[in-house]
């Protein structure tokens, strides 16, 4: 099955995120904005993975979130992959902890658990808004949304999903895993 771990922000800070696009969803045409329930920051995709590893995954996520301390976080300014001019994803920027301690823990867990990793792009930390199948020239939607800063939050959790290929895709949160509470970390 095809899955990825991820954080889910709270739906206060995903209602001013939806609250700020608002305004600009047709000012590029051709994008495609998945729905607002399958938005997420994943911290690592694993791509296919057998079901005899899913047990020992589920292990090592577990451990891997328990170590964590993930401190205040915020959604914050935009931007796209590979670039804003020649966008394909356009995401929200995510402030506060780089989130790549974490995101290397869990690949790691995964490496151990026997995810043949081969995801080799380098962390950063996004939630995505929107796809082109073209490179589009997103600027009309990344400059007015330049200065977007939603509410601090507190991530709670270490998520597994699964992916649902579409169309529409469909995710599924298989489990769930606490990270370290606060002043721990
Ligand atoms: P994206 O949001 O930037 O597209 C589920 O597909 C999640 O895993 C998405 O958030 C996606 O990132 C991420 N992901 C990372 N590498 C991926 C890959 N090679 N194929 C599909 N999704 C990937």
């Amino acid at each position: 099955m095809r899955l990825f771990a991820a954080l889910m922000p709270p739906p206060e800070v995903l209602d001013e995120v939806e609250r700020a696009i608002a305004p600009y969803r047709a000012v590029v045409p051709g994008l495609r904005w998945p729905d607002r329930a399958t938005w997420h920051v994943t911290l690592a995709f694993f791509g296919e993975v057998p079901d005899r590893v899913l047990p020992e995954l589920e292990v090592r996520l577990a451990r891997a979130a328990a170590r964590h301390e993930v401190k205040g976080l915020a959604l914050q300014g935009v931007g796209a992959f590979p670039s804003v001019p020649r966008g394909r994803v356009f995401w929200v920027g995510v402030s506060g902890d780089p989130l790549t301690r974490l995101a290397d823990s869990v690949r790691a867990g995964a490496r151990r658990a026997g995810v043949e990793y081969t995801d080799a792009k380098r962390f950063h930390a996004h939630l995505t808004l929107a796809r082109s199948r073209q490179e589009s020239d997103l600027r009309p939607l990344a400059e007015p949304l330049a200065d977007f800063s939603g509410s601090p939050w507190r991530a709670e959790a270490v998520h597994l999903v699964r992916s649902h290929l579409g169309p529409p895709v469909r995710y599924e949160s298989l489990a769930h895993w606490a990270l370290a509470p606060a002043g721990r970390g």
